[in-house]
């Protein structure tokens, strides 16, 4: 089993409403083990601002599937709720992002794991913490160390899973 770490974001036909769908979806999935799930967040959008505040959480879960794999079913479940993505770092309406399998560093076209910009987002380093504080990222560094040199104040916590 690898240990994966999934950033949810939703800013378009009820966020909290997508990210309950998703979690909902995923939990049901026969391949995904021991779902949990932080508190939903509100967070002011990164990139274009002329576009609605988001629902951000994470989730954390065990699987067998491979990185390709999840991220086709990942992919699919947003398929499933009609995501509408038509500029880049613009609204959407769900977005699953893997942060996080296992240690594994993996750069390819489709896939670039850990996350790019997880370190620099506090609307995903907040909800990691609030799974998993100590855990070790590649950079030899604690989620809670990333956190405390982080800006939270747009955060607010909307709704506990
Ligand atoms: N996702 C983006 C771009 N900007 N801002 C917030 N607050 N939350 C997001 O999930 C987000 C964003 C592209 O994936
Ligand atoms: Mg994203
Ligand atoms: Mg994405």
């Amino acid at each position: 089993m690898i240990s994966v770490y999934i950033g949810m974001g939703s800013n378009l036909d009820g966020p909290v409403a997508q990210l309950e769908q998703a979690i909902l979806t995923l939990t049901n999935h026969t391949e995904l083990h021991n779902i949990a799930v932080s508190p939903i967040y509100s967070s002011k959008p990164v990139g274009p601002q002329d576009q609605p505040d988001y629902a951000n959480a994470v989730m954390r879960l065990d699987t067998k599937l491979s990185a390709i794999a999840l991220l086709d079913l990942l992919q699919s479940v947003e398929q499933e709720q009609r995501r509408v993505r038509d500029r880049h770092w613009g609204p959407r309406t769900l977005d699953l992002d893997i942060l996080l399998y296992g240690d594994e560093l993996i750069d390819t076209p489709r896939l670039s794991v850990p996350h790019p910009y997880m370190l620099e987002r506090g609307f995903v380093i907040q909800p990691l913490n609030d799974l998993s504080p100590e855990l070790m990222l590649a950079n030899g560094r604690r989620v809670q160390e990333h956190l405390s040199q982080l800006d939270t104040s747009d955060l607010v916590i909307i709704k506990e899973v």
